[in-house]
């Protein structure tokens, strides 16, 4: 990727609980970012950005790579982790210091001690990339948490309930944003409204979103 650059932001680290086990933490990021974007620089050069298309056949509008033990990835027969990127028939960058310390830190800040993710999803969203309301049930341990991280343009963030039908609470992630996603909000059905235009000063005219997740 061209358009990864240094870090910025000295902004004040603040916190938010969003739910039961759901809490933002904004401008967490801190001084680890600028190593953070060279490892992810890295991450995408040797696992390019693809559009995955779903088992029900549509190809997604969000971009997706992995790195660490596995990967999520779809196609036509399904969801599923996996320790090969089909791309490449490769395994997976791992996943760095600067990544896997930062997903450690957020979690122990919101309460889970000791979080060990294996694989770290990591989404790209365009200008009107969107991802429809969905639940992360692909992983064994239900028990850990998911911890995302936010970078470039700001997104609508859609927090649902335990069922479709419930409405859902609107959120502004930013650049430096993490959340942790545990206990009784770890199955909330979520989602992102489509990404409006804009050009973001470290990240350009993108928005790049890091999953931590452990998947067994
Ligand atoms: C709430 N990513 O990759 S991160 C995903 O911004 C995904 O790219 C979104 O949803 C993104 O699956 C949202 C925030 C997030 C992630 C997992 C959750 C929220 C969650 C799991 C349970 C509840
Ligand atoms: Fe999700």
């Amino acid at each position: 990727m061209t358009d990864l650059f240094a870090a910025t932001t000295d902004a004040q680290p603040s916190r938010e609980q969003l739910g039961e086990g759901a809490v933002l933490l904004r401008n967490c990021v801190g001084h680890d970012e600028a190593a953070l974007l060279a490892d992810l620089r890295a991450i995408i050069k040797a696992a390019p950005f693809r559009h995955l298309v779903t088992p029900g056949g549509h190809t997604m509008s969000v971009a997706m790579t992995n790195c660490g033990r596995v990967g999520w990835v779809s196609d036509s027969s399904g969801y599923r982790y996996d320790p090969v990127d089909p791309d490449s028939g490769q395994t997976w960058p791992s996943m760095p210091p600067s990544l896997r310390s930062l997903a450690a830190r957020a979690a122990a800040e919101g309460g889970y001690k000791g979080f060990t993710p294996d694989a770290c999803l990591i989404n790209r969203y365009k200008p009107g990339a969107k991802l429809s309301l969905h639940q992360d049930k692909d992983e064994l341990d239900l028990g850990a948490p998911i911890v995302s991280v936010s970078l470039g343009l700001p997104a609508t963030f859609l927090f649902g309930g335990l069922t479709r039908n419930v409405a859902q609470r609107r959120y502004r992630l930013t650049h430096g944003d993490v959340v942790v996603w545990g206990g009784p909000s770890r199955l909330a059905y979520h989602g992102v409204a489509p990404l409006p235009a804009g050009e973001h000063a470290v990240m350009g005219a993108q928005r790049i979103n890091l999953t931590f997740r452990k998947t067994r």
